[in-house]
């Protein structure tokens, strides 16, 4: 186990990294034919809000073209070449082609091939349960009712291997308020699409489909959890959740559940597909902990996807100044 140094996790580092993107004035007919997905989608641009950042320099985000022009890969944009620590960010390729998305295949290699077919728009989520303001969210609503931020965080995955990926999108903290949770509101569950008809693999019955995830409401409401819209500057290409995934990023990655379309605030701890697969394997909790190891492997290390070696794996995933909190007087060991 290592020590994460206080000096190497500083929030200002993180504050820097938290650029905000702005979806541009031609988003309302930008957005309709995002909708439609028949259309150029026109100057569905994100230029910077000057105000949000307090290094904000003038770089402008264009997903002009067609849909098909807007996902497609090449010109990245990310706002800085490391995170916080000075680890480098992967490349767009890395974070497109090795993918864990069960829905479409177990083989991380094949997911970008298979996830072609999958038709993220026209997009909606319902937000339901123990909420004052139970709303349903279309996704040019999310895109343009919430601001997009840029997020550099590190994915840590429980089999051990990591990358650091350049997310766009929004605190859970802000569509959480929209709905107004109840007193008694506790958990939060999300749940990922179903459709076997675009995605092969949930035509097998090996996993109990959707994926379903959860979280308490004080984590969901932690200012590093977040809604991703889009990596690198782009709409989120297919393999990595299209077109709305979590993050959260001091937990392990199976916790970020992708293309989701439910949302419940409940008063009642949500169980979750790997927990359902194998309870003593994965826990509710997921924190990245490297002093607690998976019964079949040690999570003290892990592989950088591009490099060659191993790296210490960080307690909360390097992010404990902002979330060990959470955890007081818990013990997690057994909380795993
Ligand atoms: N719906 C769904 N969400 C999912 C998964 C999945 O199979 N289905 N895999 C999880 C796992 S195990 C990881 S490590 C991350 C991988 O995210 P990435 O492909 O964007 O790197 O997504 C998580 N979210
Ligand atoms: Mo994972």
């Amino acid at each position: 186990m290592m020590p994460i140094p206080r000096s190497e996790i500083t929030p200002e580092h993180i504050f820097l990294n938290r650029r905000r993107f702005m979806i541009g004035v031609g988003s309302a007919a930008g957005a309709l034919a995002l909708a439609a997905c028949t259309a150029p989608i026109g100057s569905v641009s994100t230029g910077e809000s000057a105000a949000a950042s307090p290094d904000a320099t003038s770089a402008s985000l264009s997903l002009d073209g067609d849909l098909p022009a807007a996902l497609a890969y090449g010109d990245p944009y990310a706002s800085s070449t490391t995170d916080e620590l000075g680890d480098s960010l992967n490349s767009f390729q890395e974070i497109t082609n090795y993918n864990n998305f069960y829905e479409f295949t177990t083989n991380k290699q094949q997911v970008a091939q298979l996830a072609e077919q999958f038709e993220p728009y026209p997009w909606e989520v319902s937000v339901t349960g123990l909420v004052k303001n139970p709303q349903t969210f279309s996704l040019e609503t999310l895109l343009t009712d919430f601001p997009q931020e840029e997020r550099i965080y590190r994915l840590r995955c429980v089999e051990a291997w990591s990358m650091v990926i350049p997310w766009v999108g929004f605190p859970m903290s802000l569509l959480l308020d929209a709905v107004e949770p109840a007193a008694e509101a506790k958990y939060v569950k999300f749940t990922s699409v179903l459709r076997p008809e675009q995605m092969a693999g949930q035509r097998n019955s090996r996993f109990p489909w959707p994926y379903v995830e959860g979280l308490r409401l004080d984590e969901a409401m932690n200012p590093l959890a977040i809604f991703a819209t889009g990596m690198y500057g782009k709409l989120l290409p297919k393999s990595n959740g299209a077109p709305i995934r979590a993050v959260i990023p001091w937990k392990y990655g199976f916790k970020s559940i992708k293309s989701i379309v439910k949302i419940e605030v409940t008063d009642i701890m949500p169980t979750s597909t790997w927990t359902n697969l194998a309870a003593n394997e994965y826990g509710f909790y997921a924190n990245v902990n490297p002093t607690v190891n998976h019964p079949r492997w040690s999570q003290g290390t892990e592989r950088r996807i591009g490099e060659s070696g191993r790296r210490n794996t960080l307690m909360f995933n390097g992010y404990g100044d902002e979330v060990a909190d959470l955890y007081e007087g818990m013990d997690l060991q057994a909380n795993y």
